[in-house]
């Protein structure tokens, strides 16, 4: 039957409206818990929040597109990208740099493979390009990503990291970026190479990445920040 409300069985419309009310519960968090963290930490902090807000107003428009008219929403999902996972990767820069001083070129690295890998991305999903050929050009860029914190210049940085707190969020960061990341891909071949495009499957993993990739990310930050506070802290 067609309705303009969320439907008992519509499990796309659901998990949209579930990331939508998790990414608003994150926000009030992180912006909450800014205060009490260390003032090294706040300006990462900062970030998440505008990485869960920006995701929470773009979820509200997806999630009404996708329970009115059941059309994947793939302009707003790709606009939520540019602007959030930059502002993610961008986060490596910045648990580096409080530390240290980290050179201009490898904030540039990251940035510039990370919306390469989207807009290759958004014109394979498009159809402006053809669908696996971009695919695998938003892949390359997902690669330089890795390497550039498994092997190249930030993973160096990282080892001479004095800070346990920073330490463990950048191995941590990096594990979500190889694992939480990987259901993406994952997500676009099982929705592109099938018979029939299938968008509610697609749309479903897509979700579930997003609460993982940009809740639990932040969480970590928020917990390295909190444990590095308290060390720091004078007993009471
Ligand atoms: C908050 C949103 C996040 C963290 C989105 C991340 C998106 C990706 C890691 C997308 C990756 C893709 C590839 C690696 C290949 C081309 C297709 C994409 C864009 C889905």
């Amino acid at each position: 039957m067609e309705t303009t409300l969320l439907a008992v069985d519509d499990f796309v419309g659901i998990s949209f409206f579930i990331t939508s009310m998790a990414l608003l519960a994150a926000t009030v968090f992180f912006a909450f818990e800014r205060q009490d963290v260390l003032p090294k930490w706040r300006l990462s902090l900062t970030v998440m929040i505008n990485v869960t807000l920006v995701a929470f107003v773009h979820y509200l428009y997806m999630r009404d597109l996708w329970i009115t008219s059941s059309s994947s929403p793939v302009t707003y999902r790709y606009i939520d990208w540019f602007i959030t996972v930059p502002l993610q990767i961008i986060e490596f820069y910045l648990i580096l740099s409080a530390n240290q001083i980290v050179s201009l070129y490898l904030f540039w690295r990251l940035l510039i493979a990370s919306i390469a890998m989207l807009v290759f991305g958004y014109i394979g999903e498009t159809g402006l390009g053809d669908v696996m050929i971009f695919f695998g050009l938003g892949m390359a860029g997902w690669l330089i990503i890795l390497y550039e914190i498994f092997l190249g210049e930030a993973s160096k940085i990282s080892q001479n990291l004095q800070s346990a707190s920073t330490k463990l969020a950048f191995s941590t960061l990096r594990l979500i970026v190889t694992v939480g990341w990987a259901i993406y891909p994952v997500g676009y071949v099982y929705g592109y190479t099938m018979n029939e495009p299938d968008m509610a499957t697609l749309n479903i993993i897509y979700n579930i990445a997003d609460f993982i990739n940009k809740i639990a990310f932040g969480m970590v930050i928020w917990y390295c920040a909190r444990m590095d506070s308290s060390v720091q802290k004078p007993a009471a």
